[in-house]
């Protein structure tokens, strides 16, 4: 018995040493010490010797026992700390290399025009509103005094949005007076406000084109409003943003959500007003539409038009910052190259 123990404690630290991998190391500490190990089996035998050698042999066998399980348990240490070692070689990072610069980002010359043009009405006492570029026929439409048989409204122009059984009066808003209707409808009067955002219509990309783009809206709505706070309003803007020397011009025009409506124009940034390429001559370049807002857009908001009156106006955004930076193609304004954003 004593010959077969020492060749089994023999046989288990000679397969330990030579083990290279902890799944292997636990495969022979099942097989020597598990339950139905060698040594186990070893044990089990002992009934078979008489009592006097008993304890003796036990000891022998729990000594031994000990003795692989320290041995597995060193082993299993020093693989442990030679894959860490390993890990840790192979993770070393080379402070001294020379570093991979990232390319730092831009604002994009609308955000700037954007910005100037909030912060000249912010300082005009106007507060900036924004609202859901997914709208309902209704706001886009219909409380703007644009009737179902309008132009505006054919389906070339408007991308209609049916997502759901029902859903068929949503649409990507082509213009953003519906924020200034929901704001009209909370009845907080008199108010002064902008509409800076994003807006869709079905329009093929061009220099001049695309379908989607950014206006900012304005209304004003207190009593006594007149068309000559709009004239004084509106120029005092072209001073701001194309410098104090501008003049300004208004033409008749037509909106269906504005009466009277107009258009104004600015003189030439460029020439002074004398007539040049980029204002093809004449001195002027057109910059924004306006009006008094129609009688029928107020009722339908729930304001009396007896008592109130008001003023609104729209422009391009993308229009401005062509004209202010002298681009002379909208689709660099959509394709965020550095090299092009950098330059403003
Ligand atoms: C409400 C009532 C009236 C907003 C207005 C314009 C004139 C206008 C164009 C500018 C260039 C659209 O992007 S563009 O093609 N807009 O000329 N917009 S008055 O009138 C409103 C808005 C909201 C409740």
């Amino acid at each position: 018995m004593k010959a077969r123990l020492e060749q089994i404690r023999e046989r288990a630290l000679s397969q330990i040493k030579g083990c290279e991998t902890a799944e292997k190391l636990n495969e022979i500490r099942v097989a020597v010490l598990g339950k139905k190990g060698e040594l186990t089996d070893l044990l089990k035998s002992m009934r078979d010797l008489a009592p006097e050698e008993r304890p003796k042999v036990g000891q022998m066998v729990n000594d031994t026992r000990a003795e692989i399980e320290k041995v597995l348990e060193e082993t299993k240490a020093k693989m442990e700390k030679a894959l860490r070692e390993a890990r840790m070689k192979a993770e070393v990072i080379d402070v001294t290399l020379p570093g991979s610069r990232s390319e730092l980002g831009h604002r994009h010359p609308d955000t700037i025009v954007q910005e100037e043009v909030e912060r000249i009405f912010v300082g005009m006492g106007y507060e900036v509103v924004e609202g859901p570029e997914v709208e309902k026929d209704y706001y886009n439409f219909e409380a703007l005094n644009i009737p179902a048989d309008h132009p505006a409204k054919d389906e070339q122009d408007t991308f209609y949005v049916a997502c759901a059984p029902g859903a068929g009066d949503l649409l990507l808003r082509t213009q953003t007076s519906g924020v200034q209707v929901h704001e009209m409808e909370k009845g907080r009067l008199p108010n002064r406000m902008i509409a800076p955002g994003r807006v869709y219509r079905s329009d093929e990309v061009d220099a001049t084109h695309s379908p989607c783009f950014h206006q900012i809206e304005g209304l004003v709505i207190d009593r006594h409003i007149t068309f000559a706070d709009l004239k004084g309003t509106l120029a005092e803007f072209a001073r701001e943003l194309f410098g104090e020397k501008t003049g300004v011009k208004f033409r008749p025009h037509h909106f269906p959500f504005t009466e009277p409506s107009a258009e104004m124009d600015v003189s030439c940034f460029k020439c002074g007003g004398s007539g040049c390429r980029f204002c093809k001559g004449s001195g002027w370049i057109e910059i924004l539409g306006c009006g008094m807002v129609h009688p029928h857009v107020l009722e339908m908001s729930g304001i009396d038009p007896e008592e109130y009156t008001g003023f609104a106006f729209g422009v391009g955004l993308e229009r401005i910052t062509l004209l202010k930076y002298e681009i002379d193609d909208m689709r660099l304004l959509y394709e965020n190259d550095i090299r092009f954003l950098k330059q403003f």
